[in-house]
This record gives C-alpha cells, sequence and structure tokens, in this order.
C-alpha cells in the first residue's frame, strides 16, 4: 500500500444532479480537479455500473483518477483508482482483498471514536463528517465543526491522510484545511449551477492554492 498525495479539493458527483456523472466529471476536471468520486446512491448495480463506466473513461481521458462510491465490485469490474467505503458497506480489509495493494481506498467515519477504530485498517485515507450542516446527504450524523476535525486529525498516525466533508464551500475551505484536513470534499459547492462547474471548481482550486499550508 502506498502513501497517497491527495490534492485539497476532492470534487464528488451527485446522482440526483440533472447533469449525468459523466458530464459532471468533465466539467470537474475541465475546472481542475484531478481526484473525483463518484456517488450514485439510488442506481441499481447495474445503472451505477453503466454510469461509472462512461465517467471513468472522461476522467481517463483528462488524466483524473476515479474513486467509486460504496462498491468495491464495481471499482473491481472497472479497474477504477479505488473505492470509498461508508461504515456498512464492504469492510476495507476485505476490500483491500479484493482490490489490491495499489487501490485507493477511502473510509467514512463520522465521529471520534470511528476515527480512532479505523486508524489501522488498510485504507488510504480517511474521511470525517459532515464538518458542518449539509443539505446533499440523506440523515446526516450530527456535524463535527473545526474542533472534530482538529481531534480527529490529532488521533490519526501523522502519514494517514484526512478528508473533510460536509458542507463545505469556497469560503470555508481554507479553515477547514487549518483545522487539519489534507483534503476538502465538496459537492453542492462545485455542482449546484450546471452551468457554473468548471467556473466555480476553478475558482475554488485557487482560493486554496493561495493557502500555505
Ligand atoms: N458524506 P455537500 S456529508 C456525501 O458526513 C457526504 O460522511 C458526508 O455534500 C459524511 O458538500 C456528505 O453538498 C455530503 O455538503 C457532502
Amino acid at each position: 500500500m502506498r502513501a497517497l498525495q491527495l490534492p485539497k479539493l476532492y470534487p464528488l458527483t451527485d446522482g440526483a444532479h440533472e447533469l449525468m456523472h459523466a458530464e459532471q466529471v468533465a466539467r470537474l476536471c475541465a475546472g481542475g480537479a484531478t481526484l473525483i468520486q463518484l456517488r450514485a446512491k439510488h442506481a441499481s448495480p447495474r445503472e451505477f455500473y453503466a454510469a461509472a463506466e462512461a465517467a471513468l473513461r472522461v476522467a481517463r481521458a483528462h488524466g483524473a483518477r476515479l474513486i467509486i462510491n460504496d462498491r468495491a465490485d464495481i471499482a473491481l469490474a472497472l479497474r477504477a483508482d479505488g473505492v470509498h467505503l461508508g461504515q456498512d458497506d464492504l469492510a476495507p480489509t476485505a476490500a483491500r482483498r479484493l482490490l489490491g495493494p495499489d487501490a485507493i481506498i477511502g473510509y467514512s467515519t463520522h465521529n471520534l471514536e470511528q476515527a480512532r477504530a479505523a486508524a489501522h485498517l488498510p485504507i488510504n485515507y480517511i474521511a470525517i463528517g459532515p464538518v458542518f450542516a449539509t443539505k446533499t446527504k440523506a440523515n446526516p450524523d450530527p456535524f463535527v465543526g473545526l474542533t472534530g476535525v482538529t481531534r480527529v486529525r490529532a488521533a490519526l498516525p501523522p502519514t494517514l491522510p484526512l478528508v473533510a466533508i460536509g458542507g463545505i464551500t469556497k469560503e470555508n475551505a481554507r479553515a477547514v484545511l487549518r483545522a487539519g484536513a489534507d483534503s476538502v470534499a465538496v459537492v453542492s459547492a462545485l455542482l449546484d449551477e450546471p452551468e457554473l462547474i468548471a467556473a466555480r471548481t476553478a475558482e475554488f482550486w485557487q482560493s486554496l492554492e493561495h493557502e500555505r499550508l
């Protein structure tokens, strides 16, 4: 398992969006995204596979990496760059067995206890969230705030990258990075207006590049 250098901005696609996943990926890549997660909560496995196949083709054409949310089987079948697992998905140890040492495996946690329990799993990054209130996720856990990010960072091995998610915008992202996250995962602040996805992504990047961490 190699150490993963995460980009500071990690966009996710949204299955509820009016644009298809592949088109969301195209616009996110046009704005400079290099690592994207495909998130399709209500798709059937067959729909999910087809959407992921199309999105992966676009990501590869742009030289970006694509992580599949929830489904290690689909990541494996498509030779995607990795999988992002939730607390109720296939366990990270089993996903690692399936996908091998080179796949990126990310793992969602929602509080300090879960993050501590995840620290020594065979994963490439931990996500903590929601940091702030979010409308994107159904039944979100209580938000952890910036202090939650700092506490989780302090409880993890320094070499394990931390992704923060939930309610993150261009305006609050720098504070989240300063609180200890290596990367911010973002849905609505990038995707809310279909015509502005590339521009919003580019502006988000610019706002982070001025940040000296
Ligand atoms: N996971 P937005 S919060 C997909 O807490 C997701 O693990 C979360 O969307 C978690 O950037 C979240 O629009 C939604 O708030 C993120």
